[in-house]
């Protein structure tokens, strides 16, 4: 597999041209505080098994991303310890038992540094891999995503985490308006609401791919371990003359 090459992906609503060497993979929020009981997720009365199915998924499609060499990125959401980026709205809404930046069995909730702010082990980053701390639901918002990507000459995102209709959702429509062509592989996204979940997919391949495309790991999976690329971007550009 050339990662300069560009190969076709089987995608909804139509094929996702896929150039590896200018496609970072996004995993968005795979933190303990959603995917662990005693986290933040199930505090509000959330079962956490819908997310934990996205686990595997991930793992696979992170292996194949490091075996060629790929850019992958982490975000995590979460405050500062003194809540000064928290707003107040956003701590007071949700009404659970325990708001953010109270103590549960996984530290503080949704606080940088806490045992639940970290990513799952599963997925755990290396260090060589950019982990974005974001304080609001989208991964652009307040943070040095976009600058790290046009640094990379990224222009493509498979976008992969939870929640699906919540930050996936939020940094897919961010990604979307600053031009970047996002594709979601649907069995790694994760929603603790199953009809949340779908409508976020099919909201983002509506109207043409109004935010972007929606596929499966396993024919992204497809095309990077095998070996023969369909075109390259040189013999598109001469197709294209
Ligand atoms: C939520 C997220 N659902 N990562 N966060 O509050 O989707």
């Amino acid at each position: 597999m050339n990662p300069q090459h560009t190969f076709s992906i089987d995608a909804e609503p139509y094929a996702f041209e896929f150039t590896p060497a200018r496609c970072a993979l996004l995993i968005v929020d795979m933190q303990r505080d959603f995917l662990e009981p005693g986290g933040f997720g199930e505090t509000l009365g959330n079962d956490v098994a819908p997310l934990r199915r996205t686990i595997a998924p991930n793992q696979k499609l992170l292996a194949a991303w490091r075996a060629h060499g790929l850019q992958v990125m982490h975000t995590r959401e979460g405050h500062r310890p003194d809540l000064m980026d928290l707003p107040p709205a956003k701590r007071l809404r949700g009404r659970g038992t325990r708001l953010i930046g109270d103590l549960g069995p996984l530290g503080r909730i949704l606080i940088r540094g806490e045992p639940g702010n970290e990513i799952i082990p599963q997925l755990a980053p290396l260090p060589s891999e950019p982990v974005i701390d974001k304080p609001g639901k989208g991964a652009f918002y307040a943070t040095d995503l976009h600058a790290i990507l046009q640094n990379r000459g990224i222009r493509q995102l498979v976008v992969t985490g939870v929640t699906t209709e919540v930050c996936v959702h939020t940094t897919v429509r961010e990604a979307n308006d600053r031009g970047y062509d996002c594709l979601v592989p649907e069995d790694c996204v994760g929603s603790y609401f199953p009809d949340l979940h779908a409508a976020g997919l099919a909201m983002i391949k509506s109207q043409g791919g109004i935010f972007g495309w929606v596929s499966h790991s396993e024919k992204i999976l497809s095309v990077l371990n095998c070996d023969s690329g369909i075109r390259s971007a040189d013999s598109l550009a001469k197709e294209t003359k």
